[in-house]
């Protein structure tokens, strides 16, 4: 009998991954029967969902084996009450790989101070605007995770300095690794330019506020690619207003879209991104999403499940 799989997340979506689920099912040699519709909830062995679905309730679904998230964060997931199955998270290669480009590219905008000329085309010379070399430049990641770890190997191979930060303590080569508390003091205090990799939770929620955003490197640029309410908002403001921050770049708000009269708008030293930093892409989630339905199916445990009581 085919394995019977719901296909549930934003309109359109179900379009863009079909033929790309149907043949890396094929690929692996799994039958199954794939739906865009959930006919007969009870019938469904797994769920290919995503937080934009207008599947919000899992109650009726009681054969359910486990949900594959098509999303990295799982904040949504988590408040999802109805979920008494196993969640795994998404960790797509092209996703990941998207990811590393928007962050280096943050990181050498800021580094190499390209505002100056795309912003001041006014007839100066500015020739004595010498960066350091990377080598010379201190980056932080806070998250050392699926994405924050691959940002921060690709940050390295450009030459910067860098650190990270995690919950548990970590080992990566040529990246001086923080946890804790003590930690997080450190890597602020030295980091020109932070980046936020972090996912949403109780314990990570206004994680920047006044008093962290006061231990941060005078000057330090910051690049949010987690989520908005990691940090306080006005607390920002207040660090860019008083100039312990040079400018932050944006890509995740607490509130999405951003509304038009929103102060970060209008704001000199915020660039603000609409959440593009990286999207899971189809042809490389697919490949994802099936073998971990083909571990399920063989009795092996599923990857990147999502720890309900941390919240990632
Ligand atoms: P992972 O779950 O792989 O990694 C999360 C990292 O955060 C881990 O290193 C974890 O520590 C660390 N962490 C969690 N809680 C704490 C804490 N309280 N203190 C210190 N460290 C903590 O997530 P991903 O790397 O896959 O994704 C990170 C986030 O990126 C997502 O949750 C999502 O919000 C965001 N995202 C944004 C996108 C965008 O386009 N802007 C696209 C995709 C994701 P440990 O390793 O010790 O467990
Ligand atoms: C994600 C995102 O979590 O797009 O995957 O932010």
């Amino acid at each position: 009998m085919p394995v019977r799989i719901l296909f549930s997340s934003a309109p359109g979506d179900w379009e863009l991954y079909r033929q790309h689920l149907v043949a890396a099912f094929s690929r692996a040699g799994i039958a199954a029967e794939l739906m865009g519709d959930p006919v007969r909830p009870t019938d469904f062995d797994y769920i290919i969902w995503s937080p934009a679905s207008p599947l919000q309730d899992f109650t009726p679904f009681t054969g359910l084996k486990a949900v594959l998230s098509l999303w990295a964060g799982v904040e949504k997931v988590v408040a999802n009450k109805t979920l008494r199955v196993p969640v795994c998270r998404m960790v797509d290669p092209g996703l990941t790989a998207g990811m590393v480009e928007w962050v280096s590219g943050q990181v050498l905008r800021h580094h190499l101070g390209l505002d100056q000329h795309i912003l001041h085309k006014d007839g100066v010379w500015r020739h004595h605007l010498i960066p350091p070399l990377a080598a010379g430049r201190h980056v932080g990641i806070l998250g050392l995770g699926a994405l924050g770890t691959a940002c921060a190997k690709s940050l390295r191979r450009l030459g910067f300095q860098v650190s990270g930060w995690s919950r548990h303590q970590k080992k990566l080569r040529s990246v001086t690794c923080f946890a804790g508390e003590s930690g997080l003091r450190s890597i602020l205090a030295r980091s020109e330019i932070l980046v936020l990799l972090l996912p949403l939770t109780a314990a990570t929620e206004n994680l920047l506020n006044a008093e962290r955003f006061s231990r941060m490197r005078a000057g330090a640029f910051l690049v949010n690619a987690g989520r908005g309410k990691l940090i306080d908002d006005d607390a920002l403001i207040g660090a860019l207003d008083a100039g312990q921050l040079t400018h932050a770049t944006l890509d995740v708000f607490r509130q999405e879209p951003l509304p038009p009269d929103h102060a970060f708008w209008s704001h000199p030293k915020i660039t603000v991104s609409p959440h593009v930093a990286a999207e899971t892409r189809p042809e490389t989630a697919v490949n994802v999403l099936v073998a971990n339905i083909g571990r399920s199916l063989n009795g092996l445990a599923l990857l990147n499940v999502v720890d309900l009581a941390e919240g990632y």
